[in-house]
């Protein structure tokens, strides 16, 4: 695992990229938008995935600065994509630190007004356990941010709990459902029912279900039959670099 030093340092020498994911609507089969990973382009290592050092950053607290440049970079690229790539929606991963920040809201407004990004572009993914953490401050943060236009989604949607008490509580637009349940689609009845049972309920609840880790043309067929809207996966894509996502997208379609 990364040092908090090497993590710092790694941060101040801008060692550290996003990938970008494609994001398909299953409706239309099109590419409509993409979500930010950041991985650690170590000048020994290679690339480094994000279980290498977001433990880390968590714990240190570098996940405030790292998620800001996160979001800084993303909007900067989406504000910037063309061709194919133009207009997509950007998702970024918000750490329970980040969610509960007292300079949260300043930061997402500062990343949308640098970047000129449209606001309705960006989707900010909070886990269950981020909105756990600190409930009111959380509930404050997501409303202040829903309200500039921003989207907010629960990320591995059904790995925490008391996750039907937060689509009461706060302004949730999507809900991704976690790779977990999608890799046993096809193969477990449990996983079906649950996976047909989120879709439903995020419908239900007026929000966008978005299916992660989809790898199968079966798992792709029993999301898109019980009504998902969006997927992500490796049966489409993983994350790339911002130079190849035109590409990506063109060959997605
Ligand atoms: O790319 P990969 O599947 O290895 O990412 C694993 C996890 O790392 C993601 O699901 C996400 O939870 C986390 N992650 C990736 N990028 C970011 C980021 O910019 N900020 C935060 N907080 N987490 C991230
Ligand atoms: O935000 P979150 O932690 O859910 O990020 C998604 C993670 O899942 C990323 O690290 C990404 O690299 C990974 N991932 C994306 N698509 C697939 C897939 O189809 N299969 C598997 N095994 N992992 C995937
Ligand atoms: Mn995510
Ligand atoms: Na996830």
């Amino acid at each position: 695992l990364a040092t908090e030093v090497a993590l710092q340092a790694a941060l101040s020498r801008s060692e550290l990229v996003l990938h970008y994911q494609p994001v398909i609507d299953l409706w239309t089969g099109r590419v409509v938008g993409v979500e930010a990973l950041v991985r650690w382009q170590h000048p020994e290592r290679g690339l480094l995935p994000p279980r290498h050092f977001i433990p880390t950053a968590e714990l240190s607290g570098l996940i405030v600065p790292l998620g800001r440049w996160a979001l800084d970079r993303a909007c900067r690229d989406a504000a910037a994509m063309t061709g194919p790539a133009a207009g997509l929606d950007v998702a970024v991963n918000l750490s329970a630190r980040q969610l509960t920040h007292p300079d949260v809201v300043r930061h997402v407004r500062d990343a949308l007004e640098s970047s000129g990004l449209d606001p309705r572009r960006l989707m900010l993914e909070v886990t269950e356990s981020a909105v756990l953490e600190d409930d009111e401050v959380a509930a404050v943060a997501l409303d202040t941010l829903s309200a500039l236009g921003v989207r907010i989604a629960i990320d591995d949607f059904g790995t925490g709990y008391s996750s039907l008490l937060y689509l009461r509580r706060y302004p949730i637009d999507a809900l991704k459902l976690d790779r977990a349940f999608v890799s046993g689609l096809t193969t477990s009845p449990d996983d079906e029912a649950i996976c047909a049972s989120v879709v439903s309920l995020a419908h239900a609840v007026g929000a966008t279900s978005i299916a992660e880790g989809v790898e199968t043309v079966g798992e792709y067929a029993a999301l898109r039959g019980y009504g998902c809207q969006q997927a992500q996966g490796f049966l489409w894509s993983p994350a790339v670099p911002i130079e190849e996502l035109a590409e990506v997208v063109v060959a997605c379609h």
